[in-house]
Order: structure tokens, then C-alpha cells, then sequence
């Protein structure tokens, strides 16, 4: 192999460095010729510059700031030929070091071109601003081929067509770190595709759709201003004529805790500040509705509001885009009104009133209005926020609640409305994009999920999130490394299988069974004893062994992700993992008068009873059901079943500053994502083979002028073959297939180099001829 030591997992993030295979040998060549190389000076920055001279293990450089450096050989790369500047395709790159591969988009990025292609692969800079590259006229080039440069919109007509020709299902994966474009990326995609169909029926409606789960599944965090939290799979149907029939969507985890918890500086969802500030005032005053600011599950944040957004504007648009997809006035009047409520809920206090912390509910205006948006008595409400019922022998008695318990338990409701109202959301809009008769064959889906998170302290949101994230990853490594192979042999080009980085020792961390992350989480969730500290030294004892895992002080512990390192802690983790709500809620909701409550709560029920044939069946400590990793890990193998079964399309978002500004490219952060989410992984297995792929017909008609004596034959195989023969290129750096030529590294920039030489002779004897005449 090319890389023998590929497989050590700890050395990992090194060789995804691209490494100059030959480049030792060439660099008396670049001295010789003044060629441009790159510098990696100690700030860890590149410059560009030409070598001077080399002693042992240093080489004296000439940067172009003027500057001469004294730097180690090993810090220097050789840069493509001036004609490669910005470049569509990352694979045209003669070297694709890391420095050439950061130049070319950072080119292309402040000239706006913020797509680029990583051979199959779209990159996609955040520009954060608007670039005038979407719309209808743009929409209409794509499909005409009228335009070629790499775009959404170029990879969505690939999709749509492979779909019509193939009947094949098709995916469009977006991956990319918090903040990197996703989901505006998919809402591109969606854009072009429902333009195809023309008309503003179903189309128009999918985009509303996306408009409606944004309010409800985003927020703003530290990252991202418009954040989402949940992730999202949508289906596309297209008929046999190639126009939209319906659509499904997906949801996955949405991050529940952000209702009832905040840290400063983020938001909880938008449509809680939309209804506070916009609803008509009818509404308002059946609500009760009172501004944000008085709200505490909204006020323990000090950010209240997003720079540059109108969030009464946007209640407007909301309830129009639920009118648009049909969304009856009461399902709406009901949504607003289960909204209302968690936010009354998270008003109610607790009053202790003993020295062992028992408490009892405040009953003031918060209860009153919780309770009357719920549909129940304020008596009601306060009892299941403040007594448990327990058994004992055949009689149930009511037991008093602790502070803690009393806070967890109304949070837990909270949690629980918002979570079921979100579903139930989701199953209405599906409802109104249902297909009639769905075949398979014809869609396409489009992923946007939430992206690789890792802040200062990182807890079961982002353990579930980065989770999906590495799952994600694998089926794109996976994918791309059998297109590679797939593409030479069909090429009829013989090929020794390279090795490529495969993401499964971490995945095994959560995943294997008996002792695998979610199983151990699982085992300490059902025990009534367990600590999340418990758990914690679980995860020591039996995972200290993976070289993807660490386990730290107290109750923290590390994972060496795909995309970087991420310490946990584990406070919180059980807790969430077992997300009950206690059978007293069940029974509160289950006997309110608003319907989606008794809803939302008999399914609960549904769920988790076996016989349903005894009272004690709502009795302490609530019903046994899924836990949240293992229903989410349950989600995700039937998300990349489903991905499976398509053809897919991949998006990579890179966000090229942490600062959300246009004109700003963070050199290291944008290093940092290439990296971790696989584009130079791709790039570096095209370049084990052969990463240079020239039609003969092309490489013929550029190099073809060279050739000493005339090719007699004139077929482009023959010339491109007498050229390599001319150039004196070595069997092994080329392969010749029936379309193509497959050539290793840096070869085509010595060719170039030979033909600029030419050209220049012959300019020079135009110029001496010039000069004679004149
Ligand atoms: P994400 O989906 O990747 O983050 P978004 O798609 O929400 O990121 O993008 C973040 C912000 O970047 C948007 O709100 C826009 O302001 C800007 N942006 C992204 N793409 C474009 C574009 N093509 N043109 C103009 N502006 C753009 V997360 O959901 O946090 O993982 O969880
Ligand atoms: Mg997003």
C-alpha cells in the first residue's frame, strides 16, 4: 500500500497531511527552475516563495513578501503551475498539498466562486452575504448546460437526471460543521428542484415546509444564528414525467433540553419569540401571551433577540406558510396554545416548606395559565408538579416532591409539549405533501442534519449529534472510496487497492454490544442506583482500550472524532438518555381538555405497556420505554439503510471564519474542516492512484504540438502516448485507459513546463524576428 501505516488511529490526523511522494527527488528541479513552492513558516501559516539553495535537512527560501527564511525541507510543498490558479476541480491540481489545495479555494473564494469541485465531491464556502449566483435564470442555465462551473444547482440536475435515466433513488448529503451552510445548501437544492417543475403547486408548498420546521427546529446558538437542532431527511417524488408528486420528511432528535435551558448568548426555538411579538392581539389576550423578556424558559439567556431579525414579521410569514400548506385555523390556534403553555409552565415556582426541601407550587398567575391552556384545574396541575403517586401494597398515596424533583418534573412536561408538538407538526405537514400512490425509483432526498458540534462543554446533544456525524461520515468514505475503484476499472485500468481511513473504531466506541457506549449508557440508565459518575467509570473500565477513547477526571471523557477531539461530560447523560415523564404527567395530560395532549400522551402509553391490564401500570416511576440513544442510534441504521439503497450526491459546507463575516478566510479553520470532514481524505485517495485524468482527446490537443516528428497515426491514444514517450515519463507514473489518461502526481506540471518552455522559444524567435524587421 501507499500508505502502510494508514490504519493507526492515533496517528491519524497526520496522514491525512498530504505527503509529497516524490517531491525529495524533485526538488533540485525547483531550485533549478525557480519553481514556486510552499512555505510553512512557524506561525503555521503558508507563503509562497522559490527555493534558493538546501544544506542536509534546511533549505534557504525567497518568500514573496521578500523575505528570506532558513526552513526544514520537511516544511516545504511545491506549489501548481500559475495556469492552475483556481481551478474548478481540486483533482486538476498538479500537487495536492494541503497549502494548494487551501490556496485554490481561498482564490476562488474571494472572487466569489464559493463551489468548487473535490473530484465527485461539491465544496461549498459560506459566503455570507449574497452572491448572485440563484435564481430562475441561473436555474434555467444549469439545465440547459448552458453553464458548468460547480454549483448546487449543477449537482441537483446531476441527481435529477441520474433519477429519470437510472430510476434510481437519489440522496444529496450535506455535511459541514455548525455554521458552515448546510441548510441554506439544501434549501439551494430544493430550489432548483422545484423550479424544474414550473408551476407553484407542491413545489411551492415543499418550501414552505422547510420555512415552517426552521421556526420550530431552529434556534440560536453560539455558532450559528439560525442553528438547527434537529436533523432533517426530505423525500422528493417525482412522477414519471419528471414533476413533483409529493414529499416525506424525516426528523431526527430534535434537541429537546434547549426549551427548558440556555446558555448566555443563545436562543431557545424562534417561534416562541416570533408568537410573543407577533401574534394579533386577540391571540395575545386569549394567551395570556406577555413579551419574551418575561418569560424565565427564554429570559435565563441574556439574548433575547437576533441581530437583524424581525421576529413579528416572521410570525406572519409562519402562519402564512401554515395556511399555504394547510394547516387548518384551529391546528393552529391549538399549536399556539400548547406553545403559550410551556412557556406559563417554565413561570411556575416552587415554595420549600420544610428543612428536607419538600415543596409546594406557588399558585399564582403561571399555574392559572398553564393550566387553562392545558385544559385542566390549576389543583390538578399542582399536584403532579409537586406529589408523586406511589404504591404501597394495594393503596397509592401521594408523596411530596423535592425542589429538584418538582423543577425536573415540570421541565420535563415542557419538554415533552414541545418534543410531541414538534412530531405531531411534522406528521400534519407530511400529511399535506403526501404522494398518492408513492413508487420507488423516482426521488431524491436531501440531508441536512445538525453539524459536528464541539464548544467548551459538550453533553448528551452533542454525544448524540457528533454520533450522527460520524455515522454520516463512514457512508461517505465508504461510498467514495468504492467510486474510486469503480471509476479506473471501468476505465479498464489495473489498479492495486489503496487503503483509505475508515472512521469504525470510534463508531464501535458507541455502537458494540455488550460494552459499547450506548449499551453501557443504557445498562447505568435501567439501574436505579446509578450516577452519571457511575457511568462515567464504567466508560474508564471498559473502553479505556479503544484508541478513540479517553476517559478523564471526574465525570468527563474524551473521543478522538472524525473531526477532532471532543471532551464529554457526562453530568446530565443519564438523565436525558432515560427522558422519562413520570406516569402522574401522563395522567394530568391525559385528562386535559386539549386534545393533541391527551394525544401525545395516550401514544406515550401506547408504547410502553405490555399488558394493559392493571391500574399500576401508571404508577411510579413511569413507563418503561426506548431509551434516547438507542431510539436514536435505531434511526440513524435505518437513515443509512435508506441511503443505501440510493445514488448519492455529496455536499461538503465549509465555513471559512468562526466570525459569521463576509471576506474573511481563516486559513487554519477552513485546514482544520478540509481535513476532518474528508475532502483531502478523498483528494489524498485519487492521489495514491492516478489523480490526473485527461481525456486523450484533450491531452492530445494540448500537448499533441510538441511531438519532435509527425505522428503519422492521428488518433488522440497514439499522440498522447508518443508525447509521454517524448517527455521521457515513466511507465509508472501513467496508465492508459480507453477514454483517459490516468497520470500520478506533478506530472502534468512538468509537461506544462515543457510546453511553456516552447511556446516561449518560439515567442522569443517571434520577438528577435520582430526586432530584426523593425
Ligand atoms: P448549518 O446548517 O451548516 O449550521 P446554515 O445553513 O444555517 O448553517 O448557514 C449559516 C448562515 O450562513 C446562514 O444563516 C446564512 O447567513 C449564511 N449562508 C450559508 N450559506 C449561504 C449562501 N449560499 N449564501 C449566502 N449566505 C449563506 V447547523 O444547522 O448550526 O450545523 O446546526
Ligand atoms: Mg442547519
Amino acid at each position: 500500500g501507499v500508505d502502510s501505516d494508514s490504519k493507526s488511529a492515533a496517528t491519524r490526523a497526520s496522514q491525512l497531511k498530504i505527503r509529497e511522494l516524490d517531491w525529495d527527488d524533485n526538488i533540485g528541479y525547483f531550485i533549478k527552475k525557480k519553481l514556486r513552492i510552499w512555505c510553512q513558516l512557524t506561525s503555521g501559516f503558508w507563503e509562497s516563495g522559490t527555493i534558493q539553495s538546501t544544506s542536509g535537512e534546511e533549505a534557504l527560501v525567497s518568500l514573496s513578501s521578500g523575505n528570506v527564511v532558513k526552513v526544514p525541507r520537511g516544511e516545504l510543498f511545491p506549489a501548481n503551475p500559475d495556469i492552475l490558479d483556481g481551478v474548478d476541480d481540486l483533482i486538476q491540481l498538479s500537487y495536492l498539498n494541503e497549502p494548494s489545495v487551501l490556496y485554490n479555494l481561498r482564490y476562488r473564494y474571494f472572487r466569489d466562486k464559493i463551489y468548487s469541485k473535490a473530484g465527485p465531491v461539491l465544496i461549498s464556502v459560506n459566503p455570507f452575504k449574497d452572491v448572485p449566483i440563484y435564481g430562475k435564470d441561473f436555474v434555467t442555465a444549469y439545465r440547459q448546460k448552458l453553464m458548468d462551473s460547480p454549483h448546487v444547482y449543477a449537482i441537483a440536475d446531476t441527481a435529477y437526471n441520474e433519477m429519470m435515466r437510472d430510476e434510481v433513488n437519489q440522496s444529496i448529503i450535506i455535511s459541514g460543521e455548525s455554521g458552515a451552510g448546510k441548510t441554506e445548501t439544501a434549501k439551494i437544492a430544493m430550489q432548483y428542484l422545484t423550479a424544474l417543475g414550473g408551476s407553484c403547486g407542491i413545489e411551492c408548498e415543499i418550501v414552505q415546509t422547510n420555512y415552517i420546521l426552521e421556526e420550530f427546529g431552529n434556534a440560536k446558538t453560539s455558532r450559528n444564528d439560525n442553528s438547527s437542532r434537529f436533523g432533517k431527511l426530505i423525500e422528493i417524488h417525482f412522477s414519471s414525467l419528471g414533476k413533483i408528486c409529493g414529499a416525506k420528511i424525516q426528523t431526527f432528535l430534535l434537541e429537546k433540553s434547549r426549551v427548558v435551558q440556555l446558555v448566555n448568548g443563545e436562543r431557545s426555538y424562534h417561534i416562541f419569540y416570533q408568537l410573543c411579538a407577533g401574534a394579533p392581539l386577540a391571540l395575545k389576550e386569549r394567551l395570556n401571551l406577555r413579551p419574551a423578556s418575561e418569560y424565565k424558559y427564554l429570559n435565563q439567556s441574556d439574548c433575547l433577540a437576533i441581530h437583524g431579525v424581525d421576529d413579528a414579521r416572521k410570525f406572519h410569514l409562519l402562519v402564512e406558510a401554515l395556511d399555504i400548506i394547510r394547516i387548518s385555523k384551529e391546528d393552529q390556534d391549538l399549536i399556539f396554545t400548547m406553545l403559550a403553555a410551556v412557556l406559563w409552565l417554565g413561570n411556575i415556582s416552587f415554595q420549600v416548606i420544610d428543612n428536607e426541601n419538600y415543596v409546594e407550587v406557588l399558585a399564582d398567575e403561571a399555574v392559572r395559565n398553564a393550566a387553562g391552556l392545558m385544559g385542566c384545574s390549576s389543583q390538578e396541575l399542582i399536584l403532579a408538579l409537586s406529589t408523586h403517586k406511589i404504591q404501597a401494597g394495594r393503596d397509592t398515596i401521594a408523596k411530596g416532591l423535592k425542589l429538584q424533583q418538582a423543577i425536573d418534573t415540570r421541565d420535563a412536561l415542557a419538554k415533552f409539549i414541545y418534543a410531541s408538538m414538534f412530531d405531531w407538526l411534522v406528521e400534519q405537514i407530511n400529511k399535506s405533501l403526501e404522494v398518492g400512490k408513492r413508487r420507488t425509483g423516482r426521488s431524491i432526498s436531501i440531508l441536512d442534519i445538525y453539524g459536528f458540534e464541539s464548544f467548551q462543554r459538550n453533553g448528551f446533544e452533542q454525544f448524540c449529534i457528533n454520533y450522527a456525524n460520524e455515522r454520516l461520515q463512514q457512508h461517505f468514505n465508504r461510498h467514495l472510496f468504492k467510486l474510486e475503484q469503480e471509476d479506473y476499472e471501468l476505465d479498464g485500468v489495473d489498479w492495486t487497492k489503496v487503503d483509505f481511513e475508515d472512521n469504525q473504531e470510534c463508531l464501535d466506541i458507541f455502537e458494540k454490544k455488550p460494552l459499547g457506549l450506548l449499551s453501557l449508557l443504557d445498562e447505568e440508565s435501567n439501574f436505579p442506583k446509578a450516577t452519571d459518575l457511575t457511568f462515567a467509570s464504567k466508560l474508564k473500565e471498559h473502553l479505556n482500550s479503544n484508541s478513540c477513547f479517553k476517559g478523564e477526571r471526574g465525570g468527563a471523557f474524551r473521543i478522538c472524532h472524525y473531526a477532532g477531539e471532543v471532551l464529554y461530560d457526562t453530568n446530565g447523560f443519564l438523565e436525558k438518555n432515560r427522558d422519562r415523564l413520570h406516569s402522574d404527567s401522563i395522567q394530568l395530560l391525559i385528562s386535559c381538555s386539549c386534545q393533541p395532549l391527551q394525544l401525545f400522551a395516550s401514544k406515550v402509553l401506547d408504547q410502553s405497556q405490555k399488558p394493559a391490564n392493571s391500574s399500576c401500570q401508571v404508577v411510579a416511576p413511569g413507563p418503561p420505554k426506548q431509551s434516547v440513544g438507542t431510539k436514536f442510534k435505531g434511526q440513524l441504521f435505518k437513515l443509512m439503510h435508506q441511503l443505501e439503497n440510493t445514488t448519492p450526491h455529496f455536499i461538503r459546507c465549509i465555513k471559512p471564519n468562526s466570525k459569521q463575516l463576509p471576506g474573511i478566510y481563516e486559513e487554519d479553520l477552513a485546514l482544520q474542516q478540509l481535513r476532518c470532514c474528508g475532502v483531502l481524505e478523498v483528494v489524498r485517495i485519487s492521489k495514491s492512484g492516478y489523480p490526473t485524468r485527461i481525456t486523450h482527446q484533450e491531452f492530445a490537443g494540448r500537448y499533441g504540438f510538441l511531438l519532435s516528428e509527425n505522428n503519422v497515426s492521428q488518433d488522440p491514444l497514439s499522440i498522447s502516448v508518443a508525447v509521454l514517450k517524448q517527455f521521457h515519463v515513466l511507465p509508472e507514473m501513467y496508465q492508459v485507459g480507453y477514454t483517459k489518461l490516468y497520470l500520478r502526481m506533478g506530472q502534468v506540471g512538468a509537461l506544462e513546463n515543457g510546453r511553456n518552455q516552447v511556446l516561449q522559444g518560439i515567442l522569443g524567435i517571434q520577438k528577435c524576428f520582430r526586432g530584426q524587421q523593425g
